[in-house]
C-alpha cells in the first residue's frame, strides 16, 4: 500500500472535488482518493507507488495545478 499526498490550488467547492475526483480516479492503480476543497489536500492510495507526473497530469486535467505535499 502506497500513499501519495499532493497539494491543490484553485479548488472552491464540492464541484472541484468531484472533478478531481473523477479524473485522478482514471489512473491505473488508484485504489482511493480523499480531496479537499477546503484545505486543497488530495491523498492518493494505491497499491504500488505511483508516479507522481501521472497524478499531477490527472488534476491538470482536471483543471486545477498540483505539487507534491
Ligand atoms: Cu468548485
Amino acid at each position: 500500500m502506497s500513499t501519495s499526498e499532493y497539494q491543490v490550488s484553485g479548488m472552491s467547492c464540492g464541484h472541484c472535488e468531484v472533478a478531481i475526483r473523477s479524473e485522478v480516479g482514471q489512473v491505473p492503480g488508484v485504489d482511493s482518493i480523499d480531496v479537499s476543497a477546503q484545505t486543497g489536500r488530495l491523498v492518493v492510495t494505491s497499491a504500488h507507488p505511483l508516479d507522481d507526473a501521472v497524478i499531477l497530469a490527472a488534476v491538470d486535467e482536471a483543471g486545477y495545478q498540483a505539487v507534491p505535499a
